[in-house]
C-alpha cells in the first residue's frame, strides 16, 4: 500500500525535481519571514511596499524563466508556477505583483524586444530595482481588449501617445509601462510599446478604496501626448497576440496561485475544525465538516496536478492556450468556491483579521476577474469545441 500525506494527496513533491523542490522551498522561506509578518497591516492600510520587489529580486523570484544573460533565474513554467502559489499562499496581491514584473511586462520585452531593450530593462527589472506595469485594459475595453482606444501615432522621429488604461497592477508606482495601443503606421494594429516614468504627458494616478487585492496598488495609466523614439516600440510583434502572449503565461502562474491561496483557507479550516468544540466534540467530527474539507482536498489535488501537466507542456514549448483558460478559470473558480466555504466553517471568526480566509476571500474575486473573467474562459473552451463564436 502506498503512504497518504493529507496536505500532499498526489504526491505532488515527488514529481518534481531536485532544482524546482530549492526554488519552491526558497519561495516559500522567503514568504513565509518576508510577507507574512508585513500582509496584515499592508491589507488594511492598502498600502504596497515598492522593497518587496527588491526583496523578491535579491531572492531570484522575478523573471524567473527568462534568461541568466538578462538576469533572469533561466528555470522552467513548473518552477515559475510554484513560485506563484507560495507568494499567492500568503496573498494574490503579492503574487500579482510578481506576476505581472515577470510575466507581463519582462516576458514582452525579452520574446517581442530588440537586444538593446532587453539590455536596458531586463536586469533592472530582474533585481527589482525598476518596477514594471502592464496596460492593456481600458475603461471601455476590458474583456474585449481589441475595441482599445488607445493610439500611437507616427511622427517624424518616433510616435505620439494618446489614451487611457484602467485597472493597471503596479501602475502608480511603476518605472516601466508596457503599453498596447492601436498604430497608424501599421495599418491601425495594436503594437507594444514601452514607456519611462517622467516621460511628459504620462502618469498614473492611484485607484483608492479597493476592497479586493489590497496589498497590491493599482492606478490608471493617462497618456496625454506622450511623445517617444522609435526605440520605444517593441519591434517583434503586430496584433493582439503580443498581449495574448503574455497573458498565456501570467494566467498558467494564476492557476498555481490561486491554489496556494486555496491551501491556506483549507488548512485554516482543517486547524479551526479540531480547534472548536460545539455540541460537546470538535467540529472537525462531523459529517458535514469531513464533506466540505474532503471537497476541498479534492479540487486542490486535481487543481495542482491539472497546472504541473500544463507546466511541463509549457517547458516542452508543447501548451496551447486552451489548456491554460481550463486551469486558470477552474483553479480560480474552485479557490473563490473554497475560500468562501472556509469563511463559513470558521463561523463568525471567519469574518475576523484574525483568521484571515476572508482576505483570501476578496482577493480571490479580483483573481477570478482579471487576466479572463471565468465566464470568458468559458467562451474560449466553448468556441474550441464547437467552431461557434459566441462573445458577439
Ligand atoms: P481572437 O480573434 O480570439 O484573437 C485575436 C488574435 O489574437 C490571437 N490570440 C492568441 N494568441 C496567443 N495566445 C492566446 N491566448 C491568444 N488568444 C488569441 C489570435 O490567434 C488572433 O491572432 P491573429 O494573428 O489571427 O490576429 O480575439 P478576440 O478579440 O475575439 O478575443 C476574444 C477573447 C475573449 C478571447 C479575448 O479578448 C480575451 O481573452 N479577453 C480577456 C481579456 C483579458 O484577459 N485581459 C487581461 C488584461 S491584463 C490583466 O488582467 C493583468 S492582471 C495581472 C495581475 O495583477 O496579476
Ligand atoms: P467586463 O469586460 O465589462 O465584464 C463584465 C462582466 O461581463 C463579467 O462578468 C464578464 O465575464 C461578462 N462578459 C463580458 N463579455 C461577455 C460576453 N461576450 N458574454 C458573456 N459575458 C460577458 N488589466 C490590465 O491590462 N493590466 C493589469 O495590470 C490589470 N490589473 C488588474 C488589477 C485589478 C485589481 C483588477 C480588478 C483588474 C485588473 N486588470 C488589469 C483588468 C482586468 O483584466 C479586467 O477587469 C478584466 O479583463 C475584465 O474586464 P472588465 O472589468 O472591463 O469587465
Amino acid at each position: 500500500l502506498g503512504r497518504f500525506d493529507w496536505a500532499d494527496p498526489f504526491r505532488l513533491a515527488d514529481q518534481l525535481t531536485e532544482d524546482e523542490r530549492m526554488i519552491a522551498d526558497s519561495a516559500r522561506a522567503y514568504a513565509d519571514e518576508k510577507l507574512a509578518p508585513r500582509v496584515i497591516d499592508a491589507f488594511a492600510n492598502e498600502e504596497t511596499d515598492p522593497e518587496i520587489f527588491r526583496e523578491m529580486g535579491e531572492m531570484g523570484l522575478l523573471g524567473t524563466t527568462i534568461p541568466e544573460a538578462y538576469g533572469g533565474l533561466g528555470a522552467g513554467y513548473v518552477s515559475y508556477g510554484l513560485v506563484a502559489r507560495e507568494v499567492e499562499r500568503i496573498d494574490s496581491g503579492y503574487r500579482s505583483m510578481m506576476s505581472v514584473q515577470s510575466s507581463l511586462v519582462m516576458y514582452p520585452i525579452y520574446a517581442y524586444g530588440s537586444e538593446e531593450q532587453r539590455q536596458k530593462y531586463l536586469p533592472k527589472l530582474a533585481s527589482g530595482e525598476w518596477i514594471g506595469c502592464f496596460g492593456l485594459t481600458e475603461p471601455d475595453a476590458g474583456s474585449d481588449p481589441g475595441s482599445m482606444k488607445t493610439t500611437a501615432k507616427k511622427t517624424d522621429g518616433g510616435y505620439v501617445l494618446n489614451g487611457s488604461k484602467m485597472w493597471i497592477s503596479n501602475a502608480p508606482i511603476a518605472d516601466v509601462f508596457v503599453v498596447w495601443a492601436k498604430s497608424d503606421a501599421h495599418g491601425g494594429k495594436i503594437r507594444g510599446f514601452v514607456l519611462e516614468k517622467g516621460t511628459k504627458g504620462l502618469s498614473a494616478p492611484k485607484i483608492g478604496n479597493k476592497l479586493s487585492l489590497r496589498a497590491s496598488i493599482t492606478g490608471e495609466i493617462v497618456m496625454d501626448g506622450v511623445e517617444v523614439g522609435e526605440d520605444a516600440l517593441l519591434p517583434n510583434v503586430e496584433g493582439l497576440k503580443g498581449p495574448f502572449g503574455c497573458l498565456n503565461r501570467a494566467r498558467y502562474g494564476i492557476s498555481w496561485g490561486a491554489m496556494g491561496a486555496a491551501e491556506f483557507c483549507w488548512h485554516a479550516a482543517r486547524q479551526y475544525g479540531l480547534d472548536r468544540k460545539q455540541f460537546g466534540k470538535p467540529l472537525a467530527q462531523t459529517q458535514l465538516f469531513q464533506k466540505k474539507l474532503a471537497d476541498m482536498q479534492t479540487e486542490i489535488a486535481l487543481g495542482l496536478q491539472a497546472s504541473l501537466q500544463v507546466g511541463r507542456l509549457m517547458d516542452k514549448a508543447e501548451a496551447a492556450p486552451e489548456m491554460i483558460s481550463i486551469v486558470k478559470r477552474n483553479n480560480c473558480g474552485k479557490a473563490l468556491d473554497i475560500a468562501r466555504m472556509s469563511r463559513d466553517m470558521h463561523g463568525g471568526n471567519g469574518i475576523s483579521g484574525e483568521f484571515q480566509v476572508i482576505r483570501h476571500m476578496v482577493n480571490l474575486e479580483t483573481v477570478n476577474t482579471y487576466e479572463g473573467t471565468h465566464d470568458v474562459h468559458a467562451l474560449i473552451l466553448g468556441r474550441a469545441q464547437t467552431g461557434l463564436q459566441a462573445f458577439f
